[in-house]
């Protein structure tokens, strides 16, 4: 059967019935791409000696070119069911593009607040171009969240007066936004067989890693009731959940919130993460960690994906790599050095490159421009 989405591929484990009227783009089943040349980038100059194998799960494939789409299949197809006539929410810019794209299919009205030239050029164009209601905040992603969630509970009491309009909250803490992005675990499981041993992703507002956790316990145990490796050692079928914040917005590293949160990745330019609690217990139940990666970090991995893979990210999605290379160079693999069977490693690449082009210009060589003329291109090209 052709591929349908992930409502129809998972709809046992997700919050629909017979009467939901399914919103969808075909999002998801994202291609979990094996990393060989970045392995073998890390072995050479990190002296990296592990048995290790390398994904890649690719979310910047989705619809609207980020894994927002995921939790938004379900949350516009939940707020169809339930007679909304818009829905709202506050975004760094992926949320409102994918919130806008899922509204617009719908047939339904979309509100989405962003923070004031603080949002990527190619994410502002989609909320736009979808017909999106475009509200830029003097302020930042935490304010406009704030914002946000007064609009919508000011709407949702029943005898207001004069009546109002349904609006719907589809920012993460709308649970439908959870049930859908928790399918990319699935995916990853259905690929793998199992769970990976360490999965390395960026944290923002902290829906992501909240979603992964649930859709590992979920989906982990079905799969891999007993899971044993080769040498028939047991062990846990669930990842390890390694998040990470950009140094200068990182309110869960820091144990308080951040009130100018400061980032290149303007993604994860959030210092009040509403998962919060969400990202706390994925972290301490998986016996992972949340760290920080700088935006000097962030930009090499940005480039050095793009260069050795052929994988254009956004910034905020190279945090998982950046993590994974601070990782390394701390020598947190070094005690499993010995450990003879296969680790598994998966960085999640939340978001595309296109949505973020000023970017990449930036730290860039600039074009040099040549006359039309074939010795003068030749001359540059060097032969
Ligand atoms: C590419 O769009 O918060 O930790 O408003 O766009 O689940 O927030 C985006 C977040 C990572 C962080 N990578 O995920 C928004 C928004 C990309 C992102 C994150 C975001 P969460």
């Amino acid at each position: 059967m052709v591929y349908q989405g992930v409502i129809e591929r998972y709809r046992k484990y997700l919050p629909v019935n017979k009467n939901t009227p399914v919103v969808t783009l075909y999002e998801g089943n994202t291609p979990l791409l094996p990393a060989d040349n970045l392995k073998k980038y890390l072995q050479k100059n990190l002296n990296l000696n592990l048995n290790l194998n390398l994904y890649f799960k690719c979310e910047g494939f989705n619809p609207t070119g980020s894994f927002k789409d995921r939790g938004m299949t379900v949350a516009v197809s939940k707020a169809k069911e339930e007679k909304a006539e818009a829905v709202l929410c506050a975004s760094t810019g992926n949320t409102a593009a994918s919130a806008a794209a899922y509204a617009a299919k719908a047939g339904i009205k979309c509100i989405v607040l962003v923070p004031s030239g603080k949002v990527a050029l190619g994410k502002l164009s989609q909320a736009l171009i979808y017909g999106a209601k475009v509200i830029a905040i003097d302020g930042n992603f935490d304010q406009a969240l704030k914002l946000a969630r007064e609009i919508c509970e000011k709407n949702s009491q029943p005898k207001a007066d004069p009546p109002r309009v349904e609006i719907t909250l589809v920012n993460s803490i709308n649970p439908y936004r959870i049930e859908g992005q928790k399918t990319a675990a699935f995916e990853i499981i259905d690929v793998l067989g199992k769970a990976p041993d360490y999965q390395f992703m960026p944290v923002g507002n902290a829906g992501n890693i909240t979603a992964y956790w649930k859709g590992y316990q979920e989906y982990s145990s079905l799969v891999t009731p007993a899971c044993q490796d080769l040498a028939g050692r047991h062990h846990s079928s669930l990842p390890h959940l390694m998040g990470f914040q950009a140094e200068g917005a990182a309110p869960i590293v820091r144990g308080h919130p951040v009130k100018r949160p400061k980032t290149i990745a303007t993604a994860i330019r959030i210092g009040n993460p509403a998962s919060w609690g969400g990202a706390v217990k994925a972290r301490d139940e998986s016996n992972g960690v949340i760290d920080t990666v700088s935006d000097k970090e962030i930009i090499q991995a940005y480039k050095l994906l793009a260069s050795t893979e052929g994988l254009f990210v956004e910034p905020a999605s190279a945090a998982s790599v950046a993590g994974l290379i601070k990782y390394i160079k701390k020598g947190f693999f070094s005690s499993l050095v010995t450990r003879r069977s296969l680790l598994v490693i998966v960085c999640i690449l939340t978001g595309h490159g296109l949505k973020d082009p000023k970017q990449a210009i930036k730290i860039s060589l600039k074009p040099k421009i040549i006359s039309a003329k074939l010795n003068s291109v030749l001359k540059e090209i060097g032969i």
